[in-house]
């Protein structure tokens, strides 16, 4: 029911309205206000505000959305109420004046910047222009202050107090060459600053920038969208230093510069000259002066010095008077400083005269010097006087001796002696070495003239039996009254020592001078016979045997003298009882034959009875002995060795025919040994 209620006022009310309405718009001023004002920026108000009559019920025909309040002026509004349509203005007023929040700037000197540059954050419902309220001072450095004057729309106006900072950028940066080695923006802004929040100066610098080379570079600085260029001049002003080196040359070398300092010190580069060209040309220490020069053209002058050693090419030295040589030798000024050195060969011989060449070395140089082994000393002897006889020349080296040289010498004669003048002259000798040094010795010369033969004395006839052989020097001398030297000859060619006789040897000897003298000797070669044998046998008896022994004494003693003298030999003497005895007397060697020759004769001159008896033909060899009969019947008597000595000699002195047997059984080495022919001999104890 009571909606029902609500819905019939309703209709009523609407019924009213439109009565209204339709008397409104035909009589506006008496329903709606002609106009209202709003603030720019403001929403649209509602259409009740135009009512006069708040109870009036219209509404907006104008479409409200498209109007922009932000713009200043008079919007045409329709409202409907009732039936009718009224207008009405809408008025946008600006009265508000505007905001904003000040910008700090940071520039270059010589920039400038605009207003809008040093505010941000503008607020306001209509445009703002911005300007600056006093000309700020951009030809200062620092900070500087700026007053914006914003300006809206409406003419409202603000004014912002902002500032910004003014960079001082120097137009030139000198430099000492190496001083620094590195720069930034800092170096180039005297009144730099960190910029808050903000970007900070970039600052590139010069691709071809040396700091240790004189010259002027750019350096380009940017902040933001502005750019400056700064130059750098890198100069040098400080002269350079050195230390002076002290150097060593031979005499007509060089140095450069460069040689007399070192330790050059600058931070650009350096060259040296000689402030005055040096004295190159004489020795001993000189003076030099070095101008160092910059590239900035700074000066400094280095006093140095340098020594110039004097050389020798030549060392003339005399064979045999030194054993070395020393540097100091090979140099007229020589100093130990400088490092000179010697480079010697070991092949100088100071004996032998000759070119040897030895090097100086200094430093890298090098100089070739000669040590020349000379030989001016003539050499030198000892003399000695000489004899000669006439007509014989003598060698002139037979006057010297102890010569002393270091090389080879000759002698020769100054004027050559007459040798034909008996008598004593002087002579005079040259030596001559093999470098031409000569030198003279006198000397005596006695020329003997010698007319007398030498003289022959002595035993000059000699005897010797048959076969034997003679010393015909043996007792003969030959004396000279001059020549000392004189020897014996001896010309024995008409001699024959194997047949008995009287022979001619022929004595002769010349002295020095050619006198000969000769002298004649009989050689008697002599027969060996029974009567020599017999009378050796004599002698030899009389020594062995007395008066008082037995005849077996007698024969013992003799077998025993000739086993004592003799001593078995081969031999082709004539089977000869004189000839083998006399061999066994004077020679003491033999065969079988000897043995029993000797017995034989001595057994027959001492009267004791004696046989030679002999082996059997048919045996082998041939063998020879004695058989004695001393008063006690015939036996073998056998002096000779027995081969292999198998019978001793004991054994063989008188032995009995049993014996005999048993020894040729005994003796091996030889068929038949005392196998012989009993017919021959007396038969012998058995
Ligand atoms: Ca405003
Ligand atoms: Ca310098
Ligand atoms: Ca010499
Ligand atoms: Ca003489």
């Amino acid at each position: 029911m009571g909606n029902f209620m609500k819905f019939q006022k309703t209709i009523l009310c609407a019924a009213l309205a439109a009565i209204l309405c339709l008397a409104l718009y035909s009589c506006q001023s008496a329903q709606l206000k002609e106009s209202i004002v709003i603030e720019a920026g403001s929403a649209v108000p509602g259409v009740e505000e135009f009512y006069i009559n708040p109870k009036t019920a219209g509404k907006y025909v104008t479409d409200t959305e498209n109007i922009d309040t932000k713009k200043i002026g008079t919007e045409p509004i329709e409202i409907e109420i009732g039936a009718k349509k009224y207008a009405a203005t809408l008025i946008i007023k600006d009265t508000t004046p505007p905001t904003a929040s000040p910008a700090y700037a940071y520039i270059f000197g010589g920039s400038e910047l605009t207003p809008e540059e040093l505010v941000c954050d503008i607020e306001d419902m209509t445009n703002v222009t911005c300007s600056f309220a006093e000309p700020p001072d951009f030809s200062g450095y620092g900070w500087q202050e700026a007053s914006i004057l914003l300006a809206d729309e409406g003419n409202n106006t603000a004014i912002v107090e902002s500032k910004f900072y003014v960079f001082e950028l120097i137009g030139e940066l000198a430099l000492e060459a190496g001083s620094p080695v590195s720069l930034s923006a800092k170096d180039f802004v005297p009144n730099y600053i960190d910029i808050e929040d903000g970007p900070e100066i970039s600052c590139v610098l010069d691709e071809k920038l040396d700091f240790f080379s004189v010259g002027t570079y750019t350096a380009s600085l940017a902040l933001g969208d502005h750019s400056a260029h700064c130059a750098i001049i890198v100069q040098d002003t400080t002269p350079p230093s050195a230390t002076p080196v002290l150097a060593y040359i031979f005499g007509g070398g060089e140095l450069t510069p460069d040689e007399l300092v070192c330790d050059v010190e600058d931070m650009t580069e350096v060259t040296c000259s000689f402030a005055d060209p040096p004295d190159f040309s004489g020795y001993g220490w000189k003076e030099a002066k070095i101008l160092l020069t910059d590239e900035g053209g700074n000066t400094a002058i280095v006093e140095s010095k340098f020594y110039v050693f004097e050389l020798i090419g030549e060392l003339a030295i005399e064979a045999g008077t030194a054993e070395g040589v020393s540097i100091a030798d090979f140099v007229l000024n020589y100093i130990e400083e400088g490092g000179l050195s010697l480079e010697m060969p070991n092949s100088i011989n100071f004996m032998v005269p000759g070119d040897y060449p030895v090097g100086l070395k200094l430093g890298e140089h090098e100089f070739v010097s000669l040590v020349k082994i000379k030989d001016t000393t003539p050499p030198t002897a000892d003399t000695k006087n000489c004899q000669t006889y006439k007509n014989k020349p003598i060698s002139p080296v037979d006057f010297v001796y102890n010569i002393r040289d270091f090389s080879a010498v000759t002698a020769r004669y100054k004027t050559q002696p007459d040798f034909s003048a008996p008598g004593t002259q002087d002579v005079y000798i040259i030596l001559e070495d093999a470098f031409g040094n000569t030198s003279e010795y006198a000397a005596k010369l006695l020329v003997i003239e010698d007319t007398t033969p030498p003289k022959i004395s002595g035993e000059l006839n000699k005897r010797v039996a048959v076969g034997g052989t003679v010393s015909y020097r043996s007792g003969v001398s030959v004396a000279d009254d001059c020549d000392p030297n004189v020897s014996l000859e001896v010309d024995s060619s008409a001699v024959n020592l194997n047949a008995p006789g009287t022979y001619e040897v022929i004595y002769f000897a010349t002295d020095e001078s050619g006198n000969r003298v000769e002298a004649k000797g009989i050689i008697t070669v002599y027969a060996i016979d029974m009567e020599l044998v017999n009378a050796q046998a004599d002698e030899i008896l009389a020594q062995i045997i007395s008066s008082g022994m037995s005849a077996l004494e007698k024969a013992k003693a003799i077998y025993n003298w000739v086993d004592g003298k003799m001593k078995y030999t081969a031999t082709n003497a004539p089977r000869e009882i004189a000839r083998r005895a006399y061999d066994c007397f004077t020679k003491g060697s033999g065969d079988c034959y000897t043995y029993m020759a000797g017995a034989q004769v001595l057994l027959t001159r001492a009267g004791i009875e004696n046989r030679t008896v002999q082996r059997v033909s048919e045996a082998t060899t041939a063998h020879y002995w004695n058989l004695v009969n001393v008063g006690t019947g015939w036996h073998h008597f056998d002096v000779c060795p027995t081969p292999g000595n198998a019978v001793t000699i004991s054994q063989r002195f008188m032995f009995t025919e049993s014996q005999a047997v048993s020894y040729t059984k005994a003796i091996t080495a030889r068929d038949h040994y005392y196998d012989y022919d009993k017919s021959t001999v007396p038969e012998v104890v058995k």
